[in-house]
């Protein structure tokens, strides 16, 4: 506990972050690493929530009319703070979500590639010239800001999600409020004062209000969800939270933009290269110890590589270094607590009940981090795909069916409620355009020799059906952050109607 308090009080002021500013003793941030307290901050209350959308809302009125390319200037700057203290920032979500060291210092670099992408967009902001029907007219589409962006984030992405929103939402004129997971609000913190160093950089131009930072639990993000000062709500976690979002943005008839559950599958073919099936395999199934949104949970393998394959993954996942993220051996970091290796257990208890055969997955003790909940991945031999398989269990839990037909391992890919990712191991070039046709994977993402994780932030991100068909980072997923405006103007002097309408008074 000392060392991890150490570490994090240098980490918090390398970045610039006071935690003084935040002391309380409502919201306890605790490390999966160990189990022990990092912190325990103060929350929010309904007036000071109310008080942080007041101003993020007045930001937003000027804003809105300083140029999107300056706006860029803001987000280049955040970049380069992020550039200096991507160590820093990498660590601290070790510590706090309990991710190894690479996949920290990779989530921060998530949070450069978007700014990046943000910047050029700034000068990118593109609306269309259409077509007049009438004579000496002329159409046009304009995209405005929004407003206030409200922003939830989880726990396994702390830092990234909110940066794949913020960073749109900044250069398209908008502000942002940020409810992050009661799990992990340091690196919150931390973010945040790294975004008010580019804001002291930046100049007076930046309004105060621009970001704003709301601690608190699931009813200081329900104020925030259902203030009619927010028309967009980016929001990422389980169902159940979305659906929530989903209605209570539906009865005041905002917009949101929802990234929930995902239950992903791979197909292995029989073409399949298993070299690099082994490697997309184990790095999708067990990296972030099972707790990413794109988490590859359901393998299909082709009955004729079914017995290669299967005994090379045991023999791989017998031999994963599970340890504390710090160290820089581990590939398998703790879970983000109790709780969630309860319910690993339930659904592995679920999973033998229907008949599957389980390989690991029992709690692994890690010298000096007794605390934490360390695990070995599982495997589990399914012969059909049954019930446990139609849920996402936040854990590293990887259900494998056999299969003889891709028409039916393709069906058995989409037969679940999730809609985020997939993949196929081809090499078969029918096989891999198939599974990405329109009557293909009916996921947002279908990769072909990848896995289904590791998204590039170039790409519009999000899935469909329960997961919640909202759309962020790259492509036009920034068209969500802005409302478009259709113009005519006549520059004739005379007035035609539309559809030859004659009107004539
Ligand atoms: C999430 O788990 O919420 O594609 C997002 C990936 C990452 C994003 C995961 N770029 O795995």
């Amino acid at each position: 506990m000392e060392t991890n308090q150490a570490t994090l009080a240098a980490l918090l002021s390398e970045m610039g972050a006071n935690l003084a500013d935040y002391a309380g003793k409502d919201i306890t941030s605790t490390s999966p690493i160990d189990g022990q307290v990092l912190a325990v901050l103060r929350a929010d209350n309904a007036d000071q929530v109310k008080a942080k959308i007041d101003r993020a809302h007045a930001a937003f009125l000027q804003w809105r009319n300083v140029p999107a390319p300056r706006r860029g200037e803001l987000v280049r700057l955040f970049g380069e703070e992020l550039r200096l203290h991507k160590e820093a920032l990498g660590k601290l979500v070790t510590l706090e979500a309990g991710k190894i060291l690479q996949e920290g210092l990779g989530e921060v670099q998530e949070m450069i590639d978007i700014c990046d992408f943000a910047v050029g967009l700034s000068r990118q902001l593109y609306g269309l010239t259409i077509a007049s029907e009438r004579p000496g007219h002329r159409m046009m589409e304009v995209w405005h800001p929004l407003g206030v962006v409200g922003v939830i984030s989880a726990f396994n992405f702390p830092v990234a999600v909110w940066a794949w929103n913020a960073a749109l939402a900044f250069v398209c004129g908008n502000s942002v409020t940020w409810k992050p997971s009661e799990k992990t609000p340091l690196t919150a913190v931390a973010v945040h004062a790294l975004f008010q160093k580019a804001v002291a950089r930046f100049g007076s131009d930046a309004p105060v209000g621009l970001a704003e930072l709301i601690i608190g639990d699931r009813e200081a993000g329900s104020q925030m969800v259902n203030d009619k000062r927010v028309p967009l709500v980016s929001a990422t976690g389980s169902t159940r939270m979305g659906r929530q979002v989903a209605q209570d943005c539906a009865t005041r008839l905002a917009k949101t933009i929802l990234e929930l559950g995902g239950n992903n599958a791979m197909i292995v073919a029989p073409s399949a290269d298993l070299e690099m099936a082994v490697r997309a395999i184990t790095f999708s199934a067990v990296g972030t110890a099972g707790q990413r949104c794109t988490t590859l949970r359901r393998l299909f393998v082709h009955d004729s590589v079914y017995d290669t394959l299967v005994p090379r993954l045991k023999k791989v996942y017998a031999g994963l270094p599970i340890g504390s993220p710090l160290q820089k051996s581990t590939l398998i970091g703790p879970l983000i607590d109790h709780a969630a290796f309860d319910c690993m257990q339930t659904a592995l208890a679920a999973a033998r009940a229907e008949q599957g055969q389980v390989f690991g997955g029992e709690r692994v003790a890690v010298a000096g981090s007794e605390g934490g909940y360390y695990v070995q991945p599982a495997l589990v031999e399914m012969p059909a795909q049954s019930n446990v398989m139609q849920h996402e269990t936040f854990a590293p839990i990887l259900y494998i069916v056999r299969y003889t037909d891709l028409q039916q391992a393709i069906a058995l890919n989409n037969d679940v409620p999730q809609g985020l990712s997939s993949s196929i191991f081809t090499t078969d070039v029918r096989e891999a355009e198939r599974f990405m046709s329109d009557s293909g994977s009916d996921c947002g993402i279908a990769n072909v020799n990848i896995g289904p994780s590791g998204a590039e932030i170039g790409g519009a991100f999000g899935g469909e059906k329960e997961t919640g068909g909202g759309r962020e980072s790259g492509s036009d997923a920034w068209k969500a952050y802005m409302r478009r405006s259709t113009n005519t103007i006549n520059y004739s002097d005379s007035l035609p109607l539309a559809q030859g309408i004659s009107f004539d008074i």
